[in-house]
């Protein structure tokens, strides 16, 4: 239980990371299943690094209790939990816990069992740090109790989008052409990777559901049942994406309008039918009205009524129905922009507010297009006060490299959610959707590194440590992925490659911004498969996702003077400041004005020039990344060093792509020369 299965990188949680806890005397004071993991962690450490699990009477150096099963035998433990408890204050509810440090003791002290699962992964982060000194009671609590990933994997292998749409890690780690692999070392190893980041529901299937996955909520239910058991003692929760039109398409009934007394009586049974087999269910996962799939546009009623129903099945057994807000014409006609794709969302659902359910979350991407490097916050997460509102990102790298070039995400997030919609004195993003929820498309794969790209690990483990503490810093979480990935016993010099990764990572995603769609403007990839440069790809096209260069300027003005009015959506100040192009953040200004060549950045430079100058930067740091990553050679995996050096080959290849086509583009439409003289191809 304490490692992948054969073949498999063990990601952040190799044998050498549990040293510090498995070198000691822990004892474990409580009982039920997740208190059982906590267990065999502990034995399966103590195995490897010569500590042990105490029983009555011994010492402990960690004791690991559950509040109110009397107390933990040891009298030192005794003494430290009896001033956790005086510290306590109120609960710590069913995932928090405590940590304290006193007289030779470190105690974690949770209230249920997940907590206690949650503190000894908080404690082997610590490694030394966790036995060494005193420390103060530190009360931990995740900022939001659902921290979900999204599994877009396909049960059938998808002629277009093969087994995981929009997957760079391999194929799906839960289905194989057709049927479930049953890999449970594999999914164990996953849900304990996710237990060790704090997420804690995972959806199993595609938003886009086709014919065999839809059958996942019916006759293939028992599938997803075996995985909920795997999963099951990480804490970790299954979801399941469903089509609206089930109660067609597997119910036989000719209509899925949610107004029909048949529809809804078919969701209640089904739903019933769902937790008579996995108690613990979360909920479904719906993509309606969108990119072709069914929703209650069809039958003349609007998105509350459609998620209604379903959340109305679910109520009795306490799921939820997250409802995406991704609902837009992907058929419009480019040049009416009162059809702005950016408006979509909110037209759509800020009306709505109101009218959901409790348990519905309206799971709302993190920008209003679609997941580009650089969007503004979605207008939709402050415009429903009363409706559960959860951010979506993007973990899979579809729009950011697609996990072969290095593109560290936490950054991006943070900006995200430390978003303050209302100004400076306002709540930020994280705070307004703390009731909803994170959810993130996950980037995982049968791939023996996970992944894809080794160094896209720590994406998947800054969502999860986001989602619990959205306060933190990426560079800390990034650290903190350095120490659990490359633990000393791993490599000689902890310290070099410490250095290194951070100067790899920490700026990598300013680095892809560089280097590709220039301020804000997006969408400059191949269709299809959107990787690599592609400058009008889809500047003709029905997508609604367009840049509007020509020979005088380039930019979307979303401004509510001349252009779509997207800027309305916004609260005050932002409507303000994304109405004015003077006051615009240079890195969206494209996004909400078009603007002539010569415009004047903040920066003293213009948007031409600027372009010229991020693009030869971009591909600079690039190189200078391969450089460093050399110095790597020989103190870390050679397999994972060889891995990341060919990723990092075409990373640079594609970087300059990018850059040529991007500054050659500019320089014929606008033609103005380079300040700094540089060829342009
Ligand atoms: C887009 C992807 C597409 C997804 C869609 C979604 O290209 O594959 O189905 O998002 O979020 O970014 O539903």
């Amino acid at each position: 239980t304490d490692g992948p299965p054969p073949g498999v990188h063990a990601a952040w949680l190799p044998a050498e990371a549990f040293h510090a806890v498995g070198s000691r005397r822990v004892m474990v004071h409580g009982a039920g299943s997740l208190v059982d993991t906590v267990r065999e962690e502990v034995v399966a450490a103590c195995a490897r690094h010569g500590g042990r699990l105490g029983g009555r009477g011994r010492g402990a150096d960690l004791v690991l209790a559950l509040r109110g099963v009397g107390p933990p035998p040891v009298p030192a433990a005794r003494a430290a939990l009896a001033r956790a408890q005086g510290v306590a204050g109120d609960g710590l509810g069913g995932e928090g816990f405590l940590l304290v440090r006193a007289d030779g003791v470190t105690v974690v002290l949770a209230d249920a069992p997940a907590g206690l699962l949650y503190g000894l992964f908080y404690v082997v982060r610590l490694g030394e740090a966790a036995f060494t000194g005193d420390l103060p009671v530190a009360r931990h609590r995740p900022a939001t109790a659902l921290r979900m990933l999204d599994h877009w994997d396909n049960v059938d292998v998808h002629p277009v989008m093969g087994q995981v749409e929009r997957g760079y890690a391999g194929g799906s780690i839960f289905w194989r052409a057709g049927a479930a692999r049953g890999d449970t070392a594999r999914v164990r190893a996953y849900g304990r990777l996710l237990a060790a980041c704090g997420v804690n529901a995972v959806a199993v299937n595609n938003v886009n559901v086709h014919a065999t996955e839809a059958r996942l909520l019916t006759d293939r239910l028992g599938e997803v049942a075996a995985i909920a058991d795997v999963l099951r003692p990480y804490g970790v929760r299954v979801h399941l994406s469903v089509g609206f039109a089930s109660s067609v398409a597997l119910g036989g009934l000719p209509t899925a309008d949610p107004a029909d007394e048949r529809v809804r009586a078919w969701w209640a049974a089904t739903t019933r039918a769902v937790y008579a087999l996995i108690p613990d269910f979360g909920g479904y996962v719906v993509k309606a009205d969108s990119e072709g799939q069914p929703g209650p546009f069809a039958y003349g009623r609007d998105h509350a009524d459609g998620a209604n129903v379903l959340a109305e099945a679910l109520a009795p057994h306490g799921g939820v129905v997250h409802w995406r807000a991704f609902v837009y014409d992907h058929r419009q006609d480019w040049r009416d922009r009162s059809t702005d794709r950016a408006r979509a969302a909110y037209d759509h659902f800020a009306p709505l507010d109101g009218r959901f359910r409790d348990n519905v979350v309206l799971q709302v991407k993190c920008g209003p297009i679609d997941f580009q490097a650089r969007e503004p916050v979605s207008p939709v997460i402050a415009a429903m006060p009363a409706t559960r509102v959860a951010v979506e990102v993007q973990v899979t790298q579809e729009y950011t490299g697609q996990q072969r070039h290095v593109c560290y995400l936490g950054p991006c997030w943070s900006e995200v959610l430390r978003f303050a919609p209302w100004g400076p004195d306002g709540p930020t993003v994280a705070a307004i959707t703390a009731r909803g929820g994170l959810v993130g498309v996950s980037n995982v794969g049968d791939d023996p590194f996970w992944t894809g790209h080794p160094l896209a690990q720590a994406n998947l483990y800054a969502f999860g440590r986001l989602a619990w503490d959205p306060t933190l810093a990426p560079r800390t979480v990034l650290d903190e992925w350095i120490s659990l990935t490359f633990p000393p016993g791993t490599t000689a010099h902890p310290a070099l490659v410490r250095r290194t990764l951070h100067e790899v990572m920490d700026d990598s995603w300013r680095t892809y911004e560089r280097y590709t769609a220039p301020l804000g403007v997006g969408f400059m990839v191949r269709p299809g498969d959107h990787y690599g440069p592609d400058v009008d790809g889809y500047e003709y096209t029905p997508w609604g996702t367009y840049h509007f260069a020509d020979r005088d300027g380039v930019g979307v003005d979303r401004t509510r003077a001349t252009g779509t009015g997207f800027t309305g959506q916004y609260p005050e100040p932002w409507r303000e400041v994304y109405e004015s192009r003077e006051r615009c953040p240079d890195e969206l200004l494209l996004f909400f004005h078009h603007v002539p060549y010569g415009h004047v950045l903040h920066s003293g430079s213009t948007v031409i020039q600027h372009i010229y100058d991020t693009h030869f930067a971009g591909v600079a740091e690039v190189e200078a990344t391969c450089r460093r990553w050399r110095r790597l050679s020989g103190l870390v995996d050679p397999v994972l060093h060889a891995r990341v050096t060919e990723r990092l080959a075409e990373q640079v290849r594609c970087a300059r792509e990018w850059r040529d086509q991007v500054n050659a583009y500019f320089h014929r439409k606008s033609g103005v020369p380079d300040a700094g003289g540089r060829q342009i191809h």
